[in-house]
């Protein structure tokens, strides 16, 4: 029975314009999980977010419980070479990845608007056109309003860019010469890693978040190196 993970493919000059579903796709593929991939219908599913899975039956949304459903699946544990304070600090690590950085680079597509016009408004193509700028608009402020409730968009860009560094070059200084953030083989927040980091990194966009990456060599090559084994060549159906 066919598994299939619904997202996002090639954008940006990513993967994936989504962290998420980056991540979600690369956690599959070290589960070994056989899935074919197919473009998310948000108005589908109750979160109204992607990735989310169709478990040949089930539907799994979020990127956390897809990994937890197939790791109960499968048997397997991604962190099984962790000790508990490396699971811990993998979990510290993917709260910051996910509910920090990945906002502040939130920020930077949807609230730049010579950003927000090369990226996100592809995503409103399919609106009809007399109600499209309307839709933008209204999208647009729901998120700006969000993300000032949750403090981000209090911050000035400076302000944004200081936070974004510390959080990269933790990231950095933890991988160090190594392969791997815990050493020899990929664990589940090496994923988390990728899709957040290669999302930052992105050449696509006008944002000092891609020279925050590029000051850490061993990042880009780490980028590059996981790009290469897990998303090329591309199996997203094209984004036209
Ligand atoms: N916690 C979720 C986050 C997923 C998420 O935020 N997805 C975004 C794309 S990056 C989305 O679907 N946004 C659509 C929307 O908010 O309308 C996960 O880990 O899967």
């Amino acid at each position: 029975m066919t598994v299939t993970l619904f997202g996002w493919g090639r954008m940006f000059d990513l993967p994936s314009p989504s962290p998420y579903v980056a991540k979600a796709d690369m956690q599959l593929q070290l589960l070994e999980v056989e899935f074919t991939r197919a473009t998310a219908d948000l108005e589908s599913v109750s979160k109204h977010k992607a990735p989310y899975v169709d478990d040949a039956g089930p539907i799994i949304e979020d990127s956390a419980f897809i990994r937890a459903h197939f790791e109960a699946k499968t048997g397997r544990d991604l962190d099984a070479g962790l000790s508990p304070a490396e699971r811990a600090l993998a979990r510290a690590l993917t709260g910051m990845l996910e509910n920090r950085l990945a906002q502040i680079m939130a920020c930077e597509r949807w609230l730049i608007d010579e950003n927000f016009d090369r990226g996100p408004r592809l995503f409103f193509a399919a609106v009809p056109e007399p109600m499209r700028e309307a839709v933008i608009g209204q999208v647009r402020e729901d998120f700006r309003r969000t993300m000032h409730g949750a403090g981000f968009a209090r911050f000035t860009r400076d302000e944004q860019m200081t936070i974004a560094a510390a959080d990269i070059a933790a990231v950095a200084d933890l991988l160090a010469d190594k392969d791997w953030l815990f050493g020899q083989a990929p664990s589940a927040v090496d994923a988390v890693a990728y899709g957040v980091l290669a999302g930052c990194s992105t050449r696509f966009f006008d944002s000092p978040l891609a020279d925050l990456v590029a000051a850490h060599a061993n990042l880009t090559a780490y980028l590059a190196r996981i790009e290469q084994a897990y998303f090329v060549p591309d199996r997203w159906p094209s984004m036209g």
